[in-house]
């Protein structure tokens, strides 16, 4: 194999860490990256894309392109044949228009339509206006001959900013207005590249979509909560919560919980997969989630507002782990009996207290005693 991966001038030795990352993230086993790996080199493989800007920032494109390591845009503008990209292509006006009117009748019921953006409906959609068409023409225009849509970000998937009350141009997401195509959205203000790179691979290497949680989101991405795997769940466990920005509990990495956190309420991979290829995400650099992969929360619950934490995670008791070999000790069963029904009895009063979030004094009480 050459050592640059065709002609996005990617390193082999990038390419397939990148294919490893995927693999990893799509929860697949080690021996389907050289699948991956394959599929995405394949030339006559490479879906046509058109991709369309309506309400938003364009963060979800820079998000994208601005990585401080070129792999991930030059691998996805390598996978796909971008027909069609407001923002990227050289082409505007007539010529613009063109090209996006060709590839639609060329790869009729073949192509993938991303959105990028809120749809605004009041007054015939007049608030969004490109090439004279409105952004509810063009996207209905576009989906109608589209395999499939991907709805990249929160004001794609769900309105976003946009559609916060009073929402006076009647901004919402995709899902709003198509309803006889396959949507995939892929939320976050931005999202994470990866999730959307890992679509397109998924679908590239096997033909088909991602399995899909009720929210439409790809299930590999946005299964578990930030909560399971956050760097500062120690703290939320053991109830040391920041009390203030930039105070010795906040400097001390302590739990945003009561900043506002809103990780335990958030389905995504930021703790895992993190962002710009440097490891870092908004918890690890001291800002609380703001939920901004949930249609409920992000920008509809205040930043400082806590969420209600409806499972308390983990169980209340924890497997006993201090049992000793037979006959050196007490019985390990009988320990391990005692010590399970101690810790449901002591532990989930303990942990109960410490995590109900209506219970700020037993917090403190806590919090003063760690530090
Ligand atoms: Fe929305 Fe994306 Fe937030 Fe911005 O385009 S999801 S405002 S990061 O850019 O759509
Ligand atoms: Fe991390 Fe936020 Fe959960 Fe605390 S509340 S452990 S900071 S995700
Ligand atoms: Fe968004 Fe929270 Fe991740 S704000 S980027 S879901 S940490």
């Amino acid at each position: 194999m050459a050592e640059q991966n065709s002609a996005s001038g990617v390193s082999r030795r990038d390419f397939i860490k990148t294919c490893v990352t995927v693999s990893a993230m799509l929860g697949l086993p080690f021996g389907m990256v050289t699948r991956i790996a394959e599929a995405a080199q394949k030339d006559d493989n490479r879906p046509a894309v058109i991709w369309l800007h309506f309400q938003e920032c364009t963060g979800c494109s820079e998000s994208l392109l601005r990585s401080t390591h070129p792999t991930i845009s030059s691998l996805i503008l390598d996978l796909v044949s971008l027909d069609y990209h407001e923002t990227l292509m050289a082409g505007s006006g007539h010529q613009a228009e063109k090209s996006l009117h060709d590839s639609m009748l060329a790869n009729k019921g073949k192509y993938i339509l991303v959105v990028e953006g809120a749809i605004p409906t009041k007054e015939n959609g007049i608030f969004c206006k490109v090439s004279g068409k409105t952004a509810l023409e063009s996207l209905q225009k576009a989906a109608d001959g589209a395999l499939a849509i991907i709805a990249i970000g929160t004001c794609a998937s769900y309105g976003g900013i946009q559609s916060v009350g009073p929402n006076p141009t009647g901004a919402v997401g995709v899902k709003d207005i198509v309803k006889d195509k396959p949507i995939i959205n892929i939320p976050g203000c931005p999202p994470n590249p990866y999730n959307f790179l890992s679509t397109v691979l998924y679908y590239v290497t096997f033909k088909k979509l991602p399995e899909l949680d009720p929210l439409g989101r790809p299930k590999f991405a946005y299964g578990r909560k930030i909560h399971e795997h956050c760097e500062r769940r120690p703290h939320f466990d053991a109830g040391r919560f920041a009390k203030a920005y930039g105070d010795p509990t906040h400097a001390e990495g302590y739990c945003l919980y009561k900043l506002g956190c809103k990780g335990p309420a958030t389905y995504a991979n930021c703790s895992v997969q993190r962002f710009n290829d440097v490891g870092v995400w908004p918890v690890s650099v001291g800002h609380p989630c703001i939920g901004c992969t949930e249609p409920d929360i992000l920008f509809k619950t205040a930043i400082a507002d806590k969420v209600q934490i409806h499972e308390p995670t983990p169980f209340d008791s924890y497997a006993p782990v201090d049992l000793k070999e037979k006959g050196k000790g007490p019985d390990p069963l009988t320990t391990g009996v005692i010590g399970l029904a101690a810790g449901a009895a002591i532990g989930a009063g303990a942990m109960l207290a410490r995590k109900l979030p209506d219970s700020p004094d037993k917090e403190e009480e806590t919090h003063e005693k760690d530090q």
